[in-house]
């Protein structure tokens, strides 16, 4: 690729956004076949443990860094859990306190809200899926000389980063889980993460176990989710 045109605006560094782009047949032929693409990725519980090569993970990873965040501050750390070990401590902590949330902590609604899904308190896929990703939020920067840096729309950033990694696992053949121990603090302590950083999902990613099941679920359609003005 050509070096990008660069200029400077008030003495800031500036380069030629080269966009490519289509007649509109072709985007929209281009969008129809993202959307059904798209559409067919579920949330998947039961995972395979057959293992997914490292590198792989590392460019989901840097996919989910290509989301836009609030003054480009990119708010977040990835931790990339592979050891058995660390899977083993992370699933024990989980269930101690998804066990409490089951029998204590959820409302009689919220547990009618997500019966339909059939979860319990116990993670199994925890230990068997090949990697979990723990996604982190940073709420401030330190700096070299130890002051602070506020972030800016952190959650929003986060979510949006985590948003492109699920889309990128699913582009990849992977699939994932949107899993929220809650509280999550317990991960903050066994991954050893420093106080600016607060834990924000939890995403298992690997292969399907070999017969796979998820709830029939349906998705709204459009005219329940667009209002045009
Ligand atoms: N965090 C619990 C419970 C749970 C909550 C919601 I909201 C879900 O959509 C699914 C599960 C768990 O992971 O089991």
């Amino acid at each position: 690729m050509n070096a990008h045109e660069k200029k400077t605006i008030n003495g800031y560094p500036f380069i030629r956004y080269e966009h490519e782009t289509y007649p509109d047949a072709e985007i929209a032929n281009r969008s129809r076949i993202f959307y059904e693409w798209m559409n067919q990725r579920r949330t998947v519980r039961d995972f395979s443990d057959k293992p997914v090569p490292e590198t792989i993970i590392h460019t989901l990873i840097l996919t989910a860094s290509t989301a836009p965040s609030g003054a480009h501050r990119q708010p977040w750390t990835f931790c990339l859990v592979k050891s058995p070990d660390m899977k083993r401590k992370i699933r024990e902590a989980a269930e101690k306190e998804e066990h409490e949330s089951y029998t204590n902590r959820m409302s009689e609604e919220w547990l009618e809200a997500i019966r339909p899904l059939q979860t319990d308190w116990q993670k199994p896929f925890l230990e068997t899926a090949p990697y979990l990703i723990v996604v982190f939020k940073k709420l401030y920067d330190i700096n070299a000389d130890g002051s602070k840096s506020t972030n800016y729309y952190v959650s929003e950033s986060v979510g949006l980063a985590c948003g492109f990694l699920l889309a990128a696992i699913h582009h990849a053949g992977l699939v994932a889980l949107t899993h929220t121990p809650s509280p999550m603090n317990f991960l903050s302590k066994i991954l050893n993460r420093p106080e600016n950083e607060k834990p924000f999902l939890l995403i298992p990613v690997g292969y399907p176990a070999e017969e796979t099941y998820v709830p029939d679920l349906t998705r709204k359609p459009l005219n329940e989710i667009l209002i045009r003005y």
